[in-house]
């Protein structure tokens, strides 16, 4: 199967940026690929349960989108969310510990993988339901507005969702109370294994956002910076004028699905061709032409390299969670 040109956007040209803007965003992106790889390693071993899904090739739309954000910000998003979360601010330690089924996860080893929540950073999870989240995402900028705090809620939410009945409601309410909301789909172009064309008789979703004149964009999700730009647009929308956008990233899933699977429906030229792209490889070749020096990138990518390797440690020998929970520590899937 081989997705048809409407799933495409135009290539764009790399944003301006420079070694003090993009090295940061791509020292998250590269904790966020070598955490999750760790994870994939860990599960093929049996030391994670449950599901296990990994964003490996979508790390520059939660690391640029959630550069736009103030710590006191809302993020709300999907079961493929560990990247968002190191991105808000939740250290690489919890985060692995939680996959672990372990004492010191960030939920106390209760929640699993699909659900991270973190009250400090205003994480507001790791949802299961697909699109149940926005409704509880408008819920959460509703009490922003009635409050008046000046709080945006940034949610985030895949293709398969734009089907669900929970993101019509909460796209209808945010556009009809005006709520301080930006809803990122992220669009990797499958539902598990139903490509958007088989979903949606329109592909773009972001049009959805006229029929309730709301703002909206779309754009190639390859360029960390371009991410952060264009967010950036919708982010002081909804702080400064209190409207909220809905906003398409297309982008693309390297790994399967879940763990669980070996992604037949693609064919291996199509994830080649997207590989070649890969925003991580972008954002370093980036660092790179704008004046990085070899001894700043490899001190970086060293730093990254030990972060991980302590995590991974700290989860393999925390205690178990409290409770015995069967979908979180046993019976991969
Ligand atoms: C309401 C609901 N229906 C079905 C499922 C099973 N399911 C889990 S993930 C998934 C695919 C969702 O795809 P998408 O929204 O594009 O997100 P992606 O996994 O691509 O990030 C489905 C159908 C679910 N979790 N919730």
């Amino acid at each position: 199967m081989t997705l048809p040109d409407s799933a495409r956007v135009e290539p764009e040209q790399a944003e301006p940026t420079t070694v003090d803007e993009l090295a940061p965003l791509y020292r998250q992106m590269l904790a966020i690929r070598r955490m999750e790889e760790a994870a994939a390693k860990a599960y093929s071993q049996g030391k994670i349960g449950g599901f296990l899904h990994l964003i490996i090739g979508q790390e520059a739309v939660c690391v640029g989108s959630i550069a736009t954000l103030k710590p006191e910000d809302y993020v709300v998003a999907t079961y493929r969310e560990h990247g968002h979360a190191y991105a808000k601010g939740i250290a690489a330690r919890p985060i692995m510990a939680e996959l672990y089924g372990k004492k010191t996860g960030l939920v106390k080893g209760l929640g699993g993988s699909m659900h991270l929540f973190d009250k400090a950073t205003n994480f507001l999870g790791g949802h299961g339901i697909v699109g149940g989240h926005v409704p509880l995402a408008a819920g959460a900028a509703f009490a922003s507005k009635y409050r008046g705090d000046g709080r945006v809620t940034v949610c985030y939410f895949g293709d398969g969702a734009a089907t669900i009945g929970g993101f019509a409601e909460g796209l209808a309410l945010a556009a009809l109370w005006k709520l301080p909301i930006v809803l990122i789909c992220e669009n990797n172009q499958y539902s598990m294994g139903t490509p958007l064309y088989r979903s949606l008789a329109v592909e773009d979703v972001s049009l959805r956002a006229l029929a309730h004149g709301m703002a909206r964009d779309r754009f190639d999700g390859d360029d960390v910076i371009r991410v952060k730009r264009r967010i950036a647009e919708a982010v002081e929308r909804a702080r400064t004028t209190g409207e909220p956008s809905l906003v398409e990233i297309v982008t693309y899933r390297f790994r399967g699905h879940s763990m669980s699977d070996p992604g037949l429906y693609r064919t291996k030229d199509e994830v080649e061709e997207w590989r070649r792209r890969d925003p991580l490889n972008r954002a370093r070749e980036r660092l790179i032409e704008v004046g990085i020096t070899a001894a700043a990138l490899d001190a970086l990518e060293a730093d990254v390299k030990a972060e991980i390797e302590d995590a991974v440690r700290f989860a393999e020998e925390s205690p178990a969670a409290d409770a015995y929970l069967p979908y979180v520590t046993k019976g991969a899937q």
